[in-house]
């Protein structure tokens, strides 16, 4: 496969979001392709406060499922998050990493400066105090807030639909400075994610690359597609760019 690489000052930022997709080949489950997660469950019954409210079990339960599969010996960070790793270590301008996951498969693979926009699976909030607990073990309306030690008010640290994603000034900011923006693994659905290609173009300058198995709805706001399964696009790249680094930086 061709790919171009983009002649990038090393002194720039480097924007990354990345999706499901990119966790996939680590065994997690995506939400749009077939069989993914939105073809198991209703989206409006376990990823809205509305559907919370009226069946808080199923959401615990849902959650719950994915907390066990996340923390099974098997789900191991791949190539492709090992490799965005070694980007943000030798890349002088700065990675920040915008992840839609709520797996730590980044963390776990080395990343540091990252953004957990839609939240942390293994993390819990309290409703009652809005203390954020690390959390490992499965939640319910009898578990009791460290904090407050109130009970029935827990609930997952994620963003639902009709939620505001998490540090968006922060990201927004990147976004408006960065001279790469990579969108790796996500379908391009949801909202304002799926926008930051967008605020990007609209600067005038900042390059944007879609990394996808294939063109999303969102592929035309992209100056380059680079398609193929993320464990191997994005390490095949990560070197190609890090290649293209003067001998002192390197
Ligand atoms: C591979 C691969 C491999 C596979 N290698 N690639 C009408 C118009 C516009 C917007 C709206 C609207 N009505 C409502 C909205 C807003 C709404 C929204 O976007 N809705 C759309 C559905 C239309 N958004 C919200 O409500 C958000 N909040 C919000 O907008 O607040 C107001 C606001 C205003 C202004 C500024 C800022 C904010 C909140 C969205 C919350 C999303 N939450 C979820 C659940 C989180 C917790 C959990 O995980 O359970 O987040 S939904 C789900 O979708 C999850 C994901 O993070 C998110 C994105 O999915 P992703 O990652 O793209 O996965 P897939 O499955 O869609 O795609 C996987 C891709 O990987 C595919 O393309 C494959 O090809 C590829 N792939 N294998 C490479 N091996």
């Amino acid at each position: 496969m061709t790919m171009t690489i983009p002649s990038l000052d090393p002194q720039s930022l480097i924007v990354i979001l990345t999706g499901a997709g990119i966790s996939k080949e680590s065994g997690l489950d995506t939400f749009r392709c077939a069989g993914g997660i939105w073809a198991q469950y209703d989206l409006e019954d376990v990823a809205t406060p509305q559907g919370f409210l009226r069946n808080p079990q199923l959401v615990h339960g849902f959650y719950n499922g994915r907390r066990a599969g996340l923390l099974d010996k098997e789900i191991q960070p791949n190539a492709a998050h090992k490799a965005l790793a070694h980007l943000e270590q030798a890349w002088p301008g700065g990675v920040l990493l915008v992840t839609q996951n709520i797996d730590d498969l980044h963390e776990r693979g080395g990343s540091q400066n990252i953004i957990h926009m839609h939240g942390e699976l293994l993390k819990i909030r309290c409703e009652h105090c809005h203390t954020i607990t690390e959390w490992r073990e499965d939640l319910g309306l009898e578990t009791v807030c460290g904090a407050c030690q109130r009970k029935g008010g827990m609930r997952p640290h994620v963003v639902w639909f009709g939620e505001m994603p998490l540090q968006m000034a922060e990201i927004g900011e990147a976004l408006q400075k960065c001279g790469l923006f990579l969108s790796i693994g996500t379908s391009g659905h949801v909202y304002p994610a799926a926008g930051f290609v967008s605020d990007v173009q609209q600067r005038g300058h900042g390059h944007c690359i879609e990394m996808n198995l294939e063109p999303t709805a969102g592929q035309s706001l992209f100056d380059d597609h680079i398609y193929g399964l993320a464990s191997e696009v994005v390490p095949d790249f990560v070197q190609k760019l890090l290649a293209t680094l003067p001998q002192a930086c390197a």
